[in-house]
């Protein structure tokens, strides 16, 4: 495989701002949409708090990270302290709650990865997931949100990214390819290590926020209020920071020995955590640390089929931002096999 020698990026790539943005905007949900998600959130507390009058639920994932595009799926974790009852015993019993309620199309999947009930409700139309005790990803979701309010470039670029993602049909962990989360902390990597740095790294910062869930010690600074002006000093537009984003993951990075790490805010290496060789299925062939999960690696779903894959869609997309004619099109055509 021959590496490209860093480039020049082509002389008009700030005019192609605009029409990303415009990609941007008409990805992002209305607030009608986001009222329709408050107010199922609502309607199944209520009905399982007939049942359990303590537990709590949790919106998380895309519907609650601020990088959900319009009609996605909304991801609930119910919250509950049952230690004499067993995961799945609470799953049943849980869809047999909410079959009870006015709504459709209830199942228990206990047999997948993540157990989860799925439910369809008539009234916002909306199709849901909770899953049990999940309150990593609940975490993990402030981090993302908190990270978003910090510079707007953040949530174009992960708008743009996923949009790139899905289209190109690598988004999909069951085929190999990486997950919504894992391309949202690749962009915020990303914009820890730019120049002058457009996102500060919050885990290294004094903690305002401590939890610790399921044994993992979750902290970090959370006033993010007081950090707008963190970046002011880099004005890179749009188009050219999802340029160098692709860049670097066609050309730049170091797949051989490079992790990235948004917890340090720095790329640290496969030796020192011991992702050199393939253990089980983690093959380690992209490395992405989860903030918190830190022996948790979101690329261990990519193998020696996908990584091929992601690799030749990237340097596509880093080439389409180089040379295209008409990169706001040509980026996001549909694969077609
Ligand atoms: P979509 O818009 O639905 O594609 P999403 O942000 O909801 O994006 P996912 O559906 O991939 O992302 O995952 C839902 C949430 O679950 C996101 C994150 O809080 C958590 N999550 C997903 N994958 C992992 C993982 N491997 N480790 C820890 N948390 C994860
Ligand atoms: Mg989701």
């Amino acid at each position: 495989r021959i590496r490209r020698r860093t480039l020049e990026c082509r002389w008009d790539i700030d005019a192609l701002t605009p029409s990303f943005l415009s990609i941007f905007e008409s990805l992002v949900p209305a607030e009608e949409e986001i009222a329709k998600q408050k107010q199922l959130l609502f309607s199944l507390q209520n009905l399982v708090n007939k049942e359990w009058p303590n537990a709590r639920l949790y919106l998380y994932g895309s519907c609650a990270n601020s990088f959900g595009v319009s009609n996605s799926d909304i991801d609930v974790c119910f919250a509950i302290d049952d230690t004499d009852r067993n995961k799945l015993d609470i799953l049943l019993k849980l869809a047999d709650v909410l079959q009870s309620g006015n709504l459709q199309n209830v199942q228990a999947l206990t047999r997948a990865r993540v157990p989860i009930v799925k439910l369809m409700d008539p009234v916002t139309g909306l199709s849901c997931d909770i899953c049990i005790n999940n309150l990593l990803a609940v975490v993990n979701t402030k981090l993302l949100k908190d990270y978003s309010q910090i510079d707007g470039r953040l949530r174009q670029l992960a708008f743009i990214v996923k949009h790139w993602a899905r289209s190109r049909r690598v988004n999909e962990t069951y085929q190999g390819t990486l997950s919504s989360y894992a391309y949202v902390l690749m962009c915020i990597h990303f914009l820890q290590l730019r120049k002058p740095a457009i996102l500060p790294c919050l885990q290294a910062l004094e903690a305002t926020y401590a939890v610790t869930v399921d044994n993992v010690e979750c902290a970090y600074f959370d006033q993010v209020e007081k950090l707008h002006d963190f970046s002011a000093r880099n004005k890179e537009s749009i188009a050219r920071l999802l340029w160098a984003f692709f860049q670097y993951w066609a050309y730049h990075h170091d797949y051989t020995n490079d992790v990235i790490s948004v917890r340090t805010g720095s790329i640290i290496s496969k030796q020192a955590k011991d992702w050199t060789r393939r253990i089980g299925n983690d093959r380690h062939l992209i490395c992405i640390e989860d903030p918190f999960e830190i022996s948790h690696d979101l690329g261990r779903v990519v193998d020696k089929y996908s990584i091929k894959i992601l690799r030749e869609e990237f340097e596509r997309a880093a080439d389409i931002l180089q040379y295209d004619r008409n990169p706001s099109v040509t980026l996001f055509e549909p694969y077609a096999p």
